[in-house]
């Protein structure tokens, strides 16, 4: 896989994923909407995933996109519909276009954010059970997903991706940790795998507190996690106060996006 593109490359897990994702011999293709200086190995293209021409344009000879590009968390309807819905089919359009064989879909653990604890490990075959308009456009872009490797042939892997930060950024996410580190290992895993169809698979780390979901697909696949959020436990909770562990945050896997009064308009 010597050609990635990369679409909301200036995001979090874009930013994250560069120096991680960098090899000898490996092209980097970032692609947003926000200037973006690349490096060694890397190009630029400042476009949108509204654009299918140039989507389409950024896809030519590239051997895998990982499509990261979207609104990240919660936003109104239109926004959800044209950047996040919108946004990935004109990704899988584009790849269809211009001969990409692989793409890896950024999905989230907020396209089953509803699902609760008894369930837990939650299986990747579970019910889509979304808490919020954005975890509706990661249920749409898996179901686009499916189309567009069982009518085209191509190979989709969608990582419901828990909570990818530097350090867990709240005691929920001492469960639901990806670490960067674990998160490149996830998309090394999903370049190597040969002929690997169409996967949905979850994205955590081996955190102690974890177990929430299913790690069975990710190995599959020939993921292996290594960073556990328990080293940050002790500090987090010195400063912060521990919360009750059957408190509201920890009542559904989607945590926060749960909570009816969640602002849309961010
Ligand atoms: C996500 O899908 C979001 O992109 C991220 O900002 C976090 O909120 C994460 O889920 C999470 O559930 O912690």
């Amino acid at each position: 896989m010597s050609t990635i593109l990369i679409t909301g490359a200036a995001g979090r897990i874009g930013t994250l994923m560069r120096p991680r994702l960098a090899r000898p011999g490996r092209t980097l293709r970032l692609l947003d909407i926000e200037p973006l200086q690349p490096g060694p190995g890397e190009e630029a293209i400042r476009a949108s995933v509204t654009d299918l021409a140039a989507l389409t344009e950024a896809s030519r000879g590239a051997d895998v996109v990982i499509h990261l590009g979207g609104k990240s968390g919660e936003a109104p309807w239109e926004r959800i519909l044209d950047t996040n819905i919108d946004g990935t089919y004109k990704v899988f359009e584009a790849a269809r276009r211009a001969g990409v064989p692989r793409v890896v879909f950024a999905s989230s653990n907020h396209a089953v954010g509803f699902h609760t604890p008894d369930e837990y490990p939650l299986a990747e075959d579970a019910p889509p059970l979304p808490d919020t308009y954005y975890g509706v456009s990661k249920v749409a872009g898996e179901a686009l997903g499916a189309l567009y490797h069982h009518r085209y042939g191509l190979d989709v892997i969608c990582i419901r991706i828990l909570s990818c930060f530097p350090e867990p950024p709240d005691q929920r996410a001492l469960s639901t940790w990806f670490s960067p580190d674990d998160c490149a290992r996830m998309f090394e895993a999903c370049l190597a795998a040969d002929k690997p169809g169409y996967r949905v698979v979850y994205g955590v780390s081996a955190n102690t507190r974890g177990g929430w979901v299913s790690l069975k697909g990710a190995a599959e696949l020939g993921y292996r996690a290594e960073d556990d959020a328990e080293t940050f436990a002790a500090e987090m909770f010195a400063e912060r106060g521990e919360l009750p562990a059957d408190g509201p945050l920890f009542k559904h896997l989607g945590g926060q996006f749960t909570f009816p009064d969640l602002d849309a308009d961010s």
